[in-house]
């Protein structure tokens, strides 16, 4: 329906995700800046977003959600990003891999490893569409490294493996994170024989666990806009490994049989 008619169906109400996402901030910002003073943006958690988003469409209702790609809702339904005309949402974000102060001398073959992971939506995606059909994550990470092992070569080649070396990595219950921690936790495992921990924590502590050392590295910063703040006031207590994905992207997100198209359309 018309935009004024969108806000009343869905209770001028945004489905968000866990408070410490950067996508929260950013949807912040977007009611201030598109002057949408009488919407609400609502916590939760990833799958309680995607739960809602299911449910909506299965009842062709309209939902807005806080989504980003990659993300297995985008094969999974028929969805559309609304335009962000002010960018509030940013350009051109990418993944980046951190590593705490001190890792590439206490563990130069983990840290060679997680400086060599890079890559791509569609790959992350094969294993997010494998989780969500039922898989474990771990079972997903080792199929799809077990049937990959051309990219996985090119990670760890000329690397020697380790005897036991323990290792933390942190990330967010998000669904691309999970995909991504599990495939660097079992390379680390199988190939480089470290024995892995992977700590599931809010984003702030990710980020902190990797400044103060408690951590040893994480996949799964959003950079430049998304994680701005974190990087803000830790970029100087931590090592930006650089880009693990490029072309990455949020935003707010609607199933495709909505008439609006851009966040403009929700003023009013
Ligand atoms: N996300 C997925 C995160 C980063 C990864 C877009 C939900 C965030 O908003 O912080």
């Amino acid at each position: 329906g018309t935009p004024a008619a969108v806000g009343e169906q869905v209770d001028h109400e945004i489905i968000g995700i866990d408070p410490g996402a950067g996508i929260m901030k950013a949807t912040a910002k977007a009611i201030e800046d598109y002057e949408l003073s009488d919407w609400t943006l609502i916590e939760g958690s990833g799958a309680a977003m995607t739960a809602t988003l299911d449910k909506a469409i299965k009842n062709e209702e309209p939902v807005i959600i806080t989504g980003w790609t990659p993300h297995w809702m985008f094969s999974k339904y028929d969805l559309k990003y609304l335009e962000d005309p002010k960018k509030v949402y940013g350009e051109a974000e990418e993944i980046h891999t951190l590593g705490r102060k001190g890792l590439q001398e206490d563990h130069p073959e983990a840290y060679q490893f997680l400086d060599n992971f890079m890559w791509t939506s569609d790959e992350m995606g094969e294993i997010m569409t494998a989780i969500q059909e039922g898989k474990s994550p771990e079972d997903a990470a080792k199929e799809w490294a077990d049937s990959n092992t051309d990219r996985v070569d090119e990670w760890t080649k000329d690397i020697q493996p380790v005897d036991g070396k323990e290792l933390k990595l942190s990330y967010v219950a998000w669904d691309s994170e999970i995909a991504s921690t599990n495939v660097v936790k079992y390379v680390l495992e199988s190939k480089l024989g470290y024995k892995v921990t992977a700590l599931q924590v809010e984003a702030g502590p990710m980020w902190t666990g990797v400044a103060n050392g408690d951590v040893d590295a994480s996949v799964a910063a959003w950079l430049p806009l998304t994680h701005a703040d974190y990087m803000a006031e830790f970029e100087d207590k931590l090592d930006d490994l650089g880009a693990n994905m490029e072309g990455v992207k949020t935003g707010l997100v609607v199933p495709s049989y909505m008439e609006i198209s851009s966040i403009e359309d929700l003023k009013g």
